[in-house]
């Protein structure tokens, strides 16, 4: 027989495949949809695209990383999730393609990718409950009827011309909803198409409604912490911090400000979701090794101690040389040494056990410190506030560590609920753990702010500026080169602290053609700054800044 006597309605195989992309691209969006609903009553971090987000964080290479922060900055998380959505998004489409041939076993696909949501949400260092698993699951399964219903519209996938076989599954015996095929004794039911447009429709737009509901519940839901922040007036410092020299800031253009408004405070850490903590109900918890007398303390007790205010300037360990993570805030807190001190904790040089301090924060991330550096004297804080207000939630609301000198990723755990002491042997925090170096000062650096490169300045005398920093040492000399020439020494504003950047300029006679300019600082204890270029990893960047520039 033939096939156009037999069939006269031949579906091609391309309409199929298309009704299934959009099928899997349907039941994709209601899976992650219906998994945002869910995640807004379990918490936020619980949804899929998150917590697998987090998981890709922490299993990233530390070069990779690197990479990422060089290429992206600070929308590194936002190019990660993009990625993860395209990544979906494909998934769905050929598993929507999959479900058109095998209903089953492509609507089981969906829910694989639910237990690996589900996984990764609840192996999250900051999971405390299995019920992080719910939002991929109760995605998942949504995600998988949908695509199971929507395949049920397109009836079987199966070729026409085997009428007799008897090897259909019983998916391919039409149900009542589904027409017949005019032609008497084969199996093909033609596509509901009337059907199948109101499921999707009905999908797609239930799933709106529920995504939306979702975003907005996960979006209100640091409400207690938002109004614990806006009602919060710091107490004044017992200590101000010394006034700024007037002539610590120059008056150049370009030249960055001596303090960074938080607004253009550089962010890095690995958090998908801002920690929302409420301070009424924050605790930090001070315990282990030589700890005599373990402390919890609250918000308020931390308001009635002794505040501190400090100039620090923060450095990233991921700072390329001539890089834009570093800023210099006006710091308010408590010093974290009496704290220790008043647990019984002395440090190693007075024969204290422990040489390591491992602060955990709320979102499961450890920073290890040396115990020596936070009690040698230096302005080493538990901070709440930041250039006069309380932490902005994306520098650490409520409570931050600080230790002038060192690296953030050594020192400066935002959103901290947890100080351990240990020892470097006993235990290694989450970057060591990926290639960083345990122990990290700060590398004395200096950057050329001004002119920018590939800027076209004209002839006559041209001001280059820029900032140098070498925290708890100080910069004593900053030195300019131009081209191959003599290092020139460059006018130095004054001095806040050693723990601050300084401001540097250098008038420059400049003459037609293109130029190198370089720079190099030199701290307190006379070391100048090194020309051996390193990369960031392990222990951050070294070599010296320079900028290319034409004269016209
Ligand atoms: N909880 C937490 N704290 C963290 C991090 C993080 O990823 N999570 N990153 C650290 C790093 S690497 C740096 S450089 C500083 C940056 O602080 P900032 O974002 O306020 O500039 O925070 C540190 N504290
Ligand atoms: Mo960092």
């Amino acid at each position: 027989m033939s096939e156009d006597q037999k069939v006269p309605r031949a579906r091609p195989a391309w309409r199929r495949c298309l009704l299934g992309v959009v099928s899997g691209l349907v039941a994709g969006y209601t899976a992650l949809a219906v998994a945002e609903l869910v995640s807004a009553t379990v918490r936020p971090q619980s949804g899929p695209v998150i917590a697998v987000g987090s998981a890709a964080i922490d299993r990233t290479p530390a070069a990779v990383k690197d990479y990422a922060i060089r290429h992206f900055g600070t929308n590194d998380k936002l190019v990660l999730q993009l990625g993860i959505l395209a990544t979906l998004t494909v998934l769905a489409l050929l598993l929507g393609v999959l479900a058109a041939y095998r209903r089953r076993v492509g609507a089981g696909g969906v829910l694989v990718f639910g237990v690996v949501g589900a996984w990764a949400a609840t192996s999250r260092p900051d999971s405390m409950s299995w019920t992080d698993a719910l939002p991929s699951v109760v995605g998942a399964v949504f995600g998988a009827g949908v695509l199971y219903v929507l395949m049920g519209r397109l009836g079987s996938g199966k070729p026409t011309h085997t009428p007799a076989t008897a090897t259909q599954s019983r998916e391919d015996i039409p149900t009542a909803a589904e027409p017949v095929g005019s032609a008497a004794g084969t199996r093909e039911a033609r596509w509901d198409r009337r059907g199948f447009i109101i499921a999707a429709t009905a999908a797609a737009a239930a799933s709106t409604t529920a995504g939306a509901v979702g975003r907005t519940l996960n979006n209100a839901r640091g409400e207690n912490a938002v109004a614990s922040r806006s009602s919060l007036r710091l107490p004044a410092a017992a200590s101000v911090a010394a006034p700024v020299p007037k002539r610590a800031q120059l008056r150049i253009p370009g030249v960055s400000p001596f303090v960074t408004a938080n607004k253009d405070f550089y962010r890095v850490d690995t958090a998908l979701v801002v920690p929302k903590v409420d301070a009424s109900t924050w605790r930090l918890r001070i315990h282990g090794k030589g700890v005599t007398r373990p402390m919890t303390v609250t918000f308020d007790d931390l308001l009635r101690r002794e505040l501190v205010e400090r100039h620090i300037t923060l450095t990233c360990v991921s700072n390329e040389v001539g890089g834009p993570y570093v800023g210099n805030a006006r710091w308010i807190g408590v010093r974290l040494a009496d704290l220790l001190a008043e647990c019984g904790v002395r440090p190693p040089s007075e024969g204290g056990r422990a040489d390591q301090l491992v602060a955990r924060s709320v979102d499961g991330m450890t920073i290890g410190s040396p115990v020596e550096d936070v009690m040698d004297g230096r302005d080493a804080l538990l901070a709440v506030g930041m250039n006069g207000e309380p932490l902005p939630f994306e520098h650490g609301f409520p409570v931050r560590m600080l230790v002038p000198g060192l690296y953030g990723y050594v020192s400066a755990c935002k959103w901290i609920e947890n100080i351990e002491l240990t020892t470097f042997d006993a235990y290694d925090a989450y970057w060591v753990k990926r290639k960083w170096a345990r122990r990290a000062p700060i590398k004395t650096q200096s950057r050329i702010d001004t002119p920018k490169p590939f800027a076209r300045p004209t002839t006559g005398t041209v001001m280059v500026a820029g900032v140098a920093w070498a925290q708890h040492h100080g910069v004593d000399r900053v030195e300019v080169r131009i081209d191959d020439g003599p290092w020139q020494q460059a006018d130095l504003a004054a001095e806040d602290t050693r723990d601050t950047w300084r401001q540097w300029s250098f008038p420059w006679k400049a003459t037609k053609g293109g130029h190198t300019l370089a720079v190099r600082a030199t701290d307190r204890a006379g070391r100048i700054q090194t020309e051996r270029r390193t990369r960031t990893v392990p222990d951050g960047a070294s070599g010296w800044h320079s900028v290319v520039v034409t004269i016209d």
